[in-house]
Formats: structure tokens, C-alpha cells, sequence
């Protein structure tokens, strides 16, 4: 292991969380965490490393995970990836069993790292589930996606399910969803697009697809005015399929079970496929599935 020369520790350290890691970490300490990741030591080995050089656990944790992070995102910019942006993120500190979120505790039943996935469990209460239904159903079209081509909205043919937007805060119901949501994943609820209610018929399916607007296509400029780019997907399913209509994540090879009131979260820091955030919607094979989706941007969605 390379000399720890550079690992003193800086007498105004506190257990403050990344922004202030980032605040201490000097260019001699970024420098020897990097040449510890280079040199194929595990995180753990180098975080012990600076423990026994006199560092708080959290502050060095903190220290290294950010110092990796920017270096990451560095060689992504270098390779000609955009850049990363903050993200959606629930508070998952010492593995809570329950989110609380001010109206309803929240269960985390999975979270996966790379991608950031989390799938919740009563997100929404049975009441909750056939309301919203019921207020969306006589209101369905088939489906339309945005066009990234033209910025405008088309039929889809790897979208053969039915579906239509809320306004944000349409009703007290959905004001309380969203609120809620907003707790949960720590995002102003200025920064959400409109509850999309989605219907699939035995049959009908949403191929795998990114739901970041290509930075490639002509009309994501025009798109992205308006609030940025989508940065997380939250995918609520309002009834339980009797088969089929999971929600699918071929690049790891996972596909989460529609539950009525469940939820399943992901966030993709950069619009790229090295997010691994290709996601869809299975075929439902008997029965009928309906979700609600509330996409998240970076800024404010007016
Ligand atoms: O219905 C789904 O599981 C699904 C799959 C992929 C929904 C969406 N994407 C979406 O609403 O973006
Ligand atoms: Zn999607």
C-alpha cells in the first residue's frame, strides 16, 4: 500500500455527509485514494487504512466514496459520456425496514446498487389503488410516448397499452401521492411530471426502453427545456396481474412482480446506457395490469 504521508486528518472534520467530505478532502488525499483504487485495493482495505490514520469512519467514508464517484465520472466525460447530475435518492441509512413519509410508512423489500433500483411495498393503500383507477379509466387513449425526433408525442408500437396524464396536483388524492413521493425520494414535487396512468390488456407490453431523452435525437433540446432531463422513474402498479407484467431490467438480468400498492424506483444519473436503467414492461399473460408512473426531472416542471 502506498505511503499514508497523505492521510493525516484535518482537525475541522465533522460527521457532516458528502458536502462536506468534499469540502475536506485535500488534492493529496484524492490522489492517494485514487492510487489505492488503481493499485486494486477494495474500499474496505483503504477505508481501514485511513481509520487507522485517525479518521472518523463516516467522514472517511464519505471522503472516499465521493473522491471515487468524481473520478468515475471524470473518465465517463473523458470517454465522451455526459456528465452526471444528482439524482432522486430515499433515505436507505442502516437499512430501514419502513420510509416514513409523513401520511404512510413506506417498506423497502429491495435495493440495488448499480443500477439504483428499489422496489417498495405499500406505496399506495388498496383505497388509494382503485381510486385512481377509477378516475383514470374513463379517460384512457392508447398510449403515445414523446417523440425525441420531432419533441412532439406518437403512437408506439412497442407501447401497446392505454394511458393518460394528470395534471400535478389534479386532486386531493393525487396532491397526497405526490407529496408523498416527494418525501420518500427526497425530490421537490416541482420537479415531477404529471401521474401517468397506464392500462395493459392480456397481451399488451412496453418493449425495453430508456426513459432519459436521447441526447442524440433532435428534439431533446426543445423536450428538455422544459425541467431538464428525467433523471428517476418511479412505476407504481395499481393491481396485481394474475401472470405476466413484471417490470423488466434485461441488462441484470432482474424483473420485479407487479403488487397492487407496490412500487419499483430507479434513477439514472447521466443519460447513458451505462446507467444499465433499459427497463420494460413484460407481456401480461392472463388478467389485466395497471400502473401509475411519475417520471422525475432535474429542475422545476412548469
Ligand atoms: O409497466 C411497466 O412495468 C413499465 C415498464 C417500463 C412502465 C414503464 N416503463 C414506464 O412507465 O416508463
Ligand atoms: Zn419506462
Amino acid at each position: 500500500m502506498a505511503s499514508r504521508s497523505d492521510l493525516h486528518t484535518d482537525s475541522t472534520l465533522t460527521t457532516e455527509r458528502a458536502s462536506a467530505a468534499r469540502q475536506v478532502i485535500t488534492p493529496e488525499l484524492r490522489r492517494w485514494i485514487i492510487e489505492q483504487a488503481q493499485a486494486g485495493y477494495e474500499a474496505p482495505v483503504v477505508l481501514q487504512s485511513m481509520r487507522d490514520a485517525g479518521w472518523n469512519e463516516d467522514v472517511a467514508a464519505d471522503a472516499l466514496e465521493v473522491t471515487l464517484q468524481d473520478h468515475l465520472n471524470e473518465l465517463a466525460v473523458q470517454q465522451g459520456q455526459p456528465a452526471a447530475v444528482p439524482v432522486p435518492e430515499p433515505v436507505l441509512d442502516e437499512s430501514p425496514a419502513l420510509v416514513d413519509c409523513g401520511d404512510h410508512k413506506v417498506s423497502v423489500l429491495l435495493a440495488i446498487a448499480q443500477p439504483r433500483i428499489v422496489v417498495f411495498g405499500n406505496l399506495l393503500s388498496p383505497e388509494e389503488c382503485d381510486a385512481l383507477i377509477a378516475d383514470a379509466e374513463p379517460r384512457l387513449a392508447r398510449s403515445l410516448t414523446v417523440a425525441t425526433k420531432t419533441g412532439g408525442e406518437e403512437i408506439n408500437a412497442d407501447r401497446t397499452s392505454d394511458g393518460m396524464f394528470f395534471q400535478r396536483g389534479q386532486t386531493p388524492l393525487i396532491q397526497r401521492i405526490e407529496e408523498r413521493i416527494a418525501r420518500l425520494l427526497n425530490w421537490p414535487i416541482e420537479n415531477g411530471e404529471g401521474l401517468q396512468v397506464l392500462h395493459y390488456s392480456p397481451g399488451a407490453e412496453y418493449k425495453p426502453h430508456y426513459d432519459y431523452f436521447d441526447p442524440a435525437e433532435p428534439g431533446t433540446p426543445s423536450i428538455v427545456k422544459r425541467g431538464g432531463q428525467r433523471v428517476g422513474t418511479l412505476v407504481m402498479y395499481l393491481n396485481t396481474p394474475e401472470k405476466g407484467g413484471g417490470t423488466t431490467f434485461p441488462d441484470v438480468h432482474v424483473e420485479v412482480a407487479p403488487q397492487r400498492g407496490n412500487a419499483v424506483f430507479f434513477s439514472y444519473e447521466r443519460p447513458h446506457p451505462s446507467t444499465k436503467t433499459l427497463h420494460g414492461g413484460a407481456p401480461v399473460i392472463a388478467g389485466e395490469k395497471w400502473i401509475a408512473t411519475k417520471w422525475l426531472r432535474e429542475r422545476e416542471f412548469k
